[in-house]
């Protein structure tokens, strides 16, 4: 473990928030993050007001008018110059998210690399908004389908990814010809001061309508503005399961359109046959990597009664190698969890997991509490469960691996899916079969089914996104794009005719 001596955090985030071009706050405001690397405060922001907001809609809306029109691949140009400027900045933007979502900096520099990735997909997205042509039934007819511009987005992120996410759904939205309002969480509202100005940057270089991105600072108040106005045409929203729930039917009920990434309760199938070196290390990853803080997070793990007991003391023995602390400190593999609210959520669980049958094999510690008692600071545990229980079927968002065992890949495949949510997955084997099987219809009901590697860590270029009480929705790469925009059917007469279709006869 380690105790940072490393201070001056405050300079650290100003000088980034300067390299990324963003006017040096002014100290004023009411807008307070805390880093979670030490419980202080940072600069003091300005909220964004209801009017503020609700005149930033409208700003985008009239660019929307504007944006439309431009060509897609003229469209991609801003994207590919906030691409370069990304990668020009990839440092400063990560500290930024270092600061605020307490991440180590292989990680924070992660995720802006996601972003960089997203941008390249999006540019080539740019000239491949490509729609079917199909044979008509009729004579002398075409039959096609074309893709348009949808509109406003509204993008409602959460703090653990706090510019990644976004700028999966900013990258293509822009490219798709729509514009962006952009909620963050409170929290990193510095990450996104960054990010929106590299974008900004790109918007003005390239000549771009400057209000085709607009920033709100705010809570959930101002956030309702994306949720209820209907100039706001897709709520792309990453939280959790209960806030999806809230703005859903809100955003149905006005026949908007909604993506959601919500809630994970992602698990992971060891077989008989699995290579326990590869599968340890995946696991260690995907449970621990980020203090558990990821949607992605592996949070259960089915084993084979015949693997269980040599796969657990294995990962005992590499949960005690884990550094944990300030990530500043770039020996630290885990760093702090967001807020107090998240680590009395992980103490919570972990009665529970106790109070119904767990049995705590390592970890679940606060640590560096006398010395930063403002941080939150957990050893990631592991718990062996003899049933999937309650407090195993909900998620936390903290760094629990929950343990069970099966006897046959039936009764392993039941147990995986028998949660509420259904975001990504994982088994670990050399039978091919059992691979098969797991990805098949009938195995893992998520929207991500992995082999051999972990939960978390996708790619941005496949779709990314989850069933169940995940919300549904996919964003980032194949053809997420399409959410992004609205189809139409074109059926074009060249016949000088009139067959209806059906054969109908009519006059
Ligand atoms: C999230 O946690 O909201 O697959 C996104 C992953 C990352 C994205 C996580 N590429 O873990």
């Amino acid at each position: 473990m380690t105790v940072s001596t490393i201070t001056q955090l405050q300079d650290r985030v100003l000088a980034a928030l300067e390299a990324c071009g963003v006017p040096t706050p002014d100290g004023s405001g009411e807008l307070l993050t805390r880093s979670p690397l030490t419980g202080e405060a940072l600069v003091p922001l300005t909220r964004t007001t209801l009017a503020e907001a609700e005149d930033a809609v409208a700003r985008a809306h009239e660019a929307f008018l504007e944006w439309r029109d431009v060509p897609a691949p003229e469209r991609g140009r801003v994207v590919k110059r906030w691409g370069e400027l990304l990668t020009e900045h990839k440092r400063d933007l990560a500290i930024l998210v270092q600061a605020e979502a307490g991440k180590s900096m292989s990680e924070a520099e992660g995720e802006v690399q996601e972003m960089i990735d997203i941008c390249d997909f999006a540019v080539g997205q740019s000239r491949m908004l490509y729609g079917k042509t199909m044979p008509s039934e009729r004579p002398g007819h075409r039959l096609m389908e074309t893709w348009h511009p949808l509109g406003v987005v509204g993008v409602i992120s959460a703090f653990n990814f706090p510019v990644a996410v976004y700028s999966w759904n900013t990258a293509l939205a822009l490219v798709c010809g729509d514009t962006v309002v952009w909620k963050p969480s409170e929290m990193c509202a510095l990450s996104a001061l960054g990010a929106h100005q590299l974008l900004a940057r790109a918007v003005a270089e390239s000549g771009a309508p400057e209000d085709i991105h607009q920033l709100v600072l705010a809570g959930r108040d101002v956030g309702a503005i994306l949720v209820e106005d209907p100039r706001v045409a897709l709520v792309s929203a990453t939280g959790s399961t209960r806030m999806g729930r809230e703005i859903g039917p809100q955003v149905a009920q006005r026949f908007g359109r909604c993506l959601l990434e919500l809630g994970g309760n992602n698990a992971a199938i060891v077989t008989p046959s699995a290579d326990l070196d590869l599968a340890l290390r995946g696991i260690v990853f995907a449970a621990a990597g980020t203090a558990g803080q990821r949607c992605t997070t592996m949070r259960r793990l089915i084993v084979h009664e015949s693997v269980v007991d040599t796969l657990t003391e294995r990962l005992v023995a590499a949960y005690r190698t884990l550094t944990i602390g300030d990530p500043r400190d770039e020996s630290v593999l885990v760093g702090p969890l967001i807020n107090e609210g998240s680590y009395r959520a992980m103490v919570d669980a972990i009665e529970a997991a106790v109070a119904q049958g767990g049995e705590v094999l390592v970890g679940g510690n606060r640590v560096l509490a006398a010395e930063m008692p403002d941080a939150y600071y957990m050893e990631p545990t592991i718990i062996r469960m003899p049933t999937q229980s309650e407090v195993v079927r909900e998620e936390t968002f903290a760094p629990i691996l929950y343990v069970m065992t099966y006897s046959d890949l039936d009764e392993a495949i039941t147990l995986h899916n028998d949660v509420p949510q259904g975001l990504s997955s994982a088994i670990f084997t050399t039978d091919q079969a059992e691979a098969e099987i797991f990805l098949s219809g009938a195995g893992s009901d998520c929207g991500i089914a992995n082999v051999n590697i972990g939960t978390s860590g996708a790619e941005i270029g496949g779709a990314f996104g989850g069933e169940k009480e995940t919300g549904g929705g996919r964003e980032s790469g194949s053809d997420s794009w399409q959410t992004y925009m609205r189809r139409a059917t074109n059926t074009i007469n060249y016949s000088g005719q009139l067959p209806l279709a059906q054969g109908v006869k009519f006059l």
